[in-house]
């Protein structure tokens, strides 16, 4: 160790962990110059099971960490890309629509920058807000919403701005293409019979998976991830599992191949409980986020 020369004005340039998505240095975290912006929203107030996804940012941005950036199904870097992580956003737990409305005016102002905008919740009621105000930026967008759930009730536990209505309110004002779906409330099949809602129930029948779902999209596409859509196999840490669910090769599969014949202009990753899972599960909801941003990146340039 060397001799204290008794000056400490200078703070040696040790490596540090940026506690941004990807650990990425700041040239390629710089807001400016970034391809896709991320968003952490930490909220669980209209949780209904299991609470915990407000730690789901923090534990997907740490998990971000140990991905290697380059993607080998690609051929691409994604930190070279360039990902901005913003601050989280400060819970509103008075009133999940001023929630709605927070969310919306975080996401619309970064699409207003042309930015590849994704939300990294926290429950899915985190979906509406980003996914209408990505809807405002593309007037003919459709959302892709991956969900066990079908989150059609037009009002859950008192609020019609909780994770139980999301894609009722999303669907008010755009197509919405359900995929994922296992259990559902006689209410919610019901709206889905008299408004004609494209839904995949899981798992799928016949043999038109992925394809059948690409035709019911638009040219743009928002695309809403709750992770229970998921088989509790790949991911337990989540509020509400439900058995015989997606498996990871399918979700990628259709994801992809969404991002080659559509454009994938926005994103949510949601309802990532960290506590209620094996840390895998941390992992995997990074991995997405992941290549969400490679998936869109990658298809946009060719
Ligand atoms: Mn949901």
């Amino acid at each position: 160790m060397a001799e204290s020369s008794g000056d400490f004005g200078e703070i040696p340039p040790v490596p540090v962990t940026p506690a941004n998505f990807l650990a990425l240095p700041p040239e390629q975290g710089a807001l400016a110059s970034a391809y896709a912006v991320l968003i952490p929203v930490p909220i669980d107030s209209t949780t209904s099971f299991r609470t915990g996804a407000r730690y789901g940012p923090a534990a997907i941005i740490a998990a971000s960490a140990a991905l290697e950036d380059y993607d080998l199904e690609l051929g691409i870097d994604v930190a070279e890309l360039g990902v901005h992580t913003t601050d989280p956003l400060e819970p509103h737990v008075g009133d999940p629509e001023q929630m709605a409305e927070r969310v919306a005016r975080a996401v619309y102002h970064y699409q207003a920058m042309g930015k590849l905008t994704g939300v990294i919740g926290g429950d899915h009621s985190a979906a509406i807000g980003s996914a209408l105000a990505t809807l405002d930026r593309f007037p003919d967008l459709s959302v892709l919403y991956f969900d066990a759930h079908a989150d059609l009730r037009d009002r859950y536990q008192g609020t019609g701005w909780g994770h139980g209505s999301s894609a009722r309110r999303i669907g008010e004002r755009c197509p919405v293409s359900l995929v994922g779906v296992r259990t559902l409330a006689q209410e919610e099949k019901e709206h889905i019979d008299r408004e004609g809602i494209s839904v995949t129930y899981w798992p799928p029948e016949g043999s038109g998976f992925p394809q059948d779902i690409i035709e019911t999209l638009t040219p743009h596409v928002y695309v809403s991830v709750d992770l229970d859509a998921l088989d509790p196999a790949e991911m337990a840490a989540v509020g509400t599992p439900e058995p015989g669910g997606m498996r990871w090769g399918e979700l990628t599969r259709l994801l992809r191949s969404v991002a080659e014949q559509r454009q994938i202009v926005g994103f949510d990753v949601c309802e990532l409980a960290p506590e209620e899972g094996p840390a895998a599960n941390s992992y995997t909801a990074a991995k997405l986020v992941y290549k969400l941003i490679a998936y869109s990146a990658a298809e946009r340039g060719r």
